[in-house]
């Protein structure tokens, strides 16, 4: 009840947390008696949404419909139901009609209801509503999602919430003032303007290493060759072995170097490796040497060296395995000298919005593996949930680990990003956490392929799952007569009047700066953290502690901060806050000998505080004017990762089409993004988008200002962030990752790209699409076709064709990622893998309708495109 009671309630009372304690019956909706009357089941009724425009006040609001289609045989009546749904832009609900009543329940929850003057809707009637909300919208993924219906909750009305049968999604407007939606033709033109001559011959080994010498000849390796390796690399000699079984069909012997042994091998040692880098880095270098006669050898300056040496091994294996893959593989010679150039090489993932299970996990760090990225960053909390199981906080996880219909938040949080009713459907990602045996495991499974993993525990905003979690803690304690442990973490003031909104819509999503609780359960969840981390022999250096997006009008009305604003000299107002907290945070963790990072230019707490801690870069977007923001940070000595979310944020969609999900606030980010950007002259990078000449793009970047060279040193490296609010299943994280993840390897381990060095823009542009057309070729003919062949493979993203039909019927067509098989069909019928692949241009006949789609190996397609004469 309460949540939804809580925004007709004086802020004061609603933050004042007595909403928890008010009984139902006052705020019941006239619409919710009468229960027991005849209703149509959920999964009768679908839901068309329909964007009516995209042009109000320029951009910043979108109109849109929804049409509710009553399938059933009973009339849906006039009261006593509700649809509950969650839709990522801020609805007005004044604008809400006809004969509804539309509330913001929180977040993006939203709740509709039959209003004075709604007529029931008869069986196979439809009724629209119309609605306003903040932003455009030009996207299926933007759909309301996880759309159901409520019943009456009164006593004795037992029937529980039904999920809808369908939610559609109609055709789209334009998609705002002088924007177009991609086309088969844009494509096509676009894919001319990125792609040059195709090279016959790509690299084999992605990233590309320091050093290549190919030479004449070749090393068979049969299951029967034997990986002899040195003291403490067994793990990484039982990886190889793993994954030469995957090739060869068998799994060769692993054994000890010093047992003697002789014939043809791989050898598996540390030893000296002369490669030039960071010193951080120095571990991570190694030789690979495929020499006819005498076998494979791989020696690392350290483990971490060794393990890169087998993944370059392995990227020189036939993709696909090789037609006699039992009887052997054959390697070609080749010598290799590598050294990454960051020592941060990261991947960013968001098991809060949606939960990730293990198992995905891990798939997740193998491909890491695979492409030498060595820091996992896992966002366990955030507003939507805590994932991460703490001794003696049961409701950390219990409460805050799930969601579901509720009215009060006591059991678990109300939905988020379509996670629908149930709270403990294995089906949706709303719910789940990991105990502690399986986040040791996942830090075990990382360790040995060498990524560190990063925990971030989001606070102070960004933390609504807490905060809920640690009420209904204290609820449970009062109950039991404990109120002093009740209090211990509870992290919000009961009389707090503050009222803010967050960027996600939130109204209580921080925890009390001035509470002397909150950083009680900040030191309990990292010594937690800690003790994980020791006892999986993965010890923990750093914790994220998020401070990103803290909603202006946090604190003001919290008599804690009152208090604390009165007695402490050094704090004048609410404003100072952030830093304050920035700065006890960084005080655990440096008490516990461990090093801060934070979103952004986190606040760097003054001096007195200790090294500022490491930032991870985002904001910097393309044309913000602040591309260079992060230089400011490195150049003054602050440690800096960099995020950049119009090219690192790989849950932006890939392009403006409205099938291709995702978000889209700081733009497209299409695969050849990452593969254009320059870490260390952010404003010298490539912006495929914007095509050659002039628009190599970034002559509006910032000020320009430069590294100094210890600056250089501060800049840690890249990182690519999966936000989860648009991935509710592990197959979207595939997508949104792949093949994006490929160009952030390439950028933060090879060296610096010759491309880089060309000063006019345009030579600059020309330079970079050789260097992708070559990169592009090698992703469609090597690296796409192996990740396809990882058990299970990868529901990576195929890209459609462009494609074209000239005034004289001639069929033109192309795709991105030269390798993959374009296929087409004229009669309208959607293509399959056995459709005539597109190998040149084709007299189209009128009245063809020309459908075509990409097809990677082992038969997967992309979207269909439909390509029409004279562009379309
Ligand atoms: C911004 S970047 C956020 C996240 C969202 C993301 C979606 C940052 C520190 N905050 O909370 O998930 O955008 O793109």
């Amino acid at each position: 009840m309460t949540t939804l009671l809580r925004r007709s309630l004086p802020p004061w009372l609603a933050a004042a947390g007595l909403l928890l304690s008010v009984p139902a019956a006052p705020a019941q909706p006239a619409g919710e008696q009468g229960a027991e009357e005849a209703r149509p089941d959920g999964a009768d009724l679908a839901v068309r949404w329909t964007v009516l425009s995209n042009r109000l006040e320029g951009e910043n609001r979108s109109r849109q419909r929804l049409t509710l289609h009553n399938r059933g045989g009973t009339a849906l009546p006039a009261s006593g139901w509700a649809l509950h749904f969650n839709y990522l832009r801020v609805i007005d609900p004044s604008t809400a009609g006809p004969w509804v009543e539309l509330t913001r329940v929180n977040g993006t929850f939203y709740r509709l209801e039959p209003a004075a003057g709604f007529e029931p809707i008869p069986p196979g009637g439809r009724r629209a509503v119309r609605f306003e909300s903040r932003h455009r919208a030009i996207k299926a993924s933007d759909a309301p999602a996880g759309v159901y219906l409520a019943h009456g909750d009164s006593p004795g009305d037992a029937r529980p919430p039904e999920p809808l049968g369908e939610v559609t999604v109609g055709e789209f407007p334009p998609p705002g003032p002088g924007r177009r939606y991609p086309s088969p033709a844009s494509r096509y033109h676009r894919n001319e303007r990125l792609l040059g001559e195709v090279p016959g011959r790509v690299g084999r080994i992605t990233p590309t290493p320091l050093r290549t010498e190919r030479r004449d000849g070749a090393v068979r390796l049969t299951p029967s060759t034997p990986i002899r390796h040195g003291g403490g690399l067994a793990g990484e000699a039982e990886l190889l072995a793993d994954a030469l079984a995957g090739v060869l069909g068998a799994r060769p012997p692993v054994e000890r170097a010093d047992g003697g042994g002789s014939g043809p091998a791989v050898l598996l040692r540390r030893g000296a490796v002369e490669a030039e880098g960071r010193p951080a880095t120095r571990e991570e270098a190694y030789r690979l040497a495929v020499e006819p006669g005498r076998g494979v050898e791989v020696v690392g300056a350290g483990a971490a060296g060794v393990f890169y040496g087998v993944q370059s091994l392995r990227a020189l294996l036939p993709p696909g395995g090789g037609p006699d893959a039992a009887s052997g593989v054959s390697v070609p010679a080749v010598r290799v000298t590598d050294r990454p150039r960051f020592p941060y090489r990261g991947l960013h993932l968001d098991v809060a919005r949606n939960f990730r299970e293990p198992v995905d996990v891990k798939r997740l760090l193998d491909l890491m593996g695979l492409y030498k990225l060595n820091r996992l960053h896992l966002h366990l909390t955030d507003d939507e949930g805590w994932r991460l199981a703490v001794r003696g906080l049961p409701e950390l996880t219990r409460v805050g680990g799930r969601r579901g219909h509720t009215r009060t938040e006591h059991e678990h949080l109300i939905p988020a990003f379509g996670s629908g009713p149930d709270p403990d459907t294995a089906a949706s990602a709303g719910s789940g956490w990991y105990s502690a045996e399986e986040y040791r495991e996942i830090l075990r499974y990382a360790a040995r392929r060498h990524v560190q993993v990063v925990p971030e525990v989001d606070v102070p905003g960004h933390a609504r799952a807490a905060v809920v979690a640690m009420e209904a803690r204290h609820r449970r304690l009062v109950e039991e007569g404990r109120p002093e442990a009740a209090s211990r973490y509870r992290l919000v003031h009961p009389g707090d009047t503050s009222s803010y909104e967050s960027v996600q819509g939130w109204d209580d999503n921080v925890v009390d700066a001035c509470r002397p609780a909150t950083y009680r359960f900040l030191e309990r969840v990292i010594d937690e953290l800690r003790r994980l981390h020791r006892e999986a022999g993965a010890p923990l250096t750093a914790v994220h502690v998020g401070g990103d997006e803290v909603p202006e009008g946090a604190w003001v009305g919290s008599p804690a901060c009152h208090r604390l604003l009165e007695r402490t000299d050094s704090l004048e107002g609410t404003y100072d806050l952030p830093a304050y907290f920035q700065r006890r945070a960084r005080g655990i963790l440096a008490e516990r000998g461990l090093a801060a990072a934070g979103w952004g230019s986190v606040a760097r707490g003054g001096e007195a505080a200790g090294p500022a801690p490491r930032a991870y870069a985002w904001r910097n977007l393309w044309g913000s004017g602040r591309e260079d923001a992060p230089y400011r940070l490195a150049n003054e000595g602050q440690e800096v990762v960099l995020a950049q979310a119009s090219t690192l944020y790989f849950d932006m969609a890939y392009s403006a089409h409205p099938e291709e999900r995702g978000n889209y606030w700081a733009g497209f980010v299409d695969s050849a993004d990452p593969h254009g950007l320059l870490p260390l002259e952010i404003c010298r990078s490539v912006r495929p988008g914007r095509g050659g000449g002039e628009g190599a793009g970034t002559e509006d970047c910032g000020a320009g200002v430069a590294l100094t060279s210890a600056g250089r040193r501060n800049v840690l490296g890249l990182q690519g962030q999966l936000w989860s609010e648009m991935l509710p299943s592990p197959d979207r994280m595939e997508y949104m990752a792949v093949p994006r993840l490929l160009g952030l390897a390439e950028r933060a381990w090879a060296p610096r790209p010759g491309w880089a060095g060309a000063d006019r823009p345009g030579e600059r542009y020309r330079r970079w699409s050789d260097a992708w057309t070559e990169f592009a070729a090698r992703l469609g003919r090597r690296e796409l076709p192996r990740i396809s062949r990882l058990d299970p493979g990868w529901d990576y993203r195929l890209p459609p064709p462009g494609a074209v039909v000239t005034e004289d019927g001639r069929l033109e067509a192309n795709v991105a990622l030269p390798g993959l098989t374009v296929r087409y069909t004229t009669d309208g019928s959607r293509p399959a893998s056995d459709s005539p692949p597109y190998t040149g241009p084709v007299e189209i006949e009128p009245g063809d309708r020309v459908k075509l789609r990409t097809f990677g190996p082992g038969g997967r397609g992309s979207r269909t495109a439909v390509a029409s004469p004279g562009g379309g």
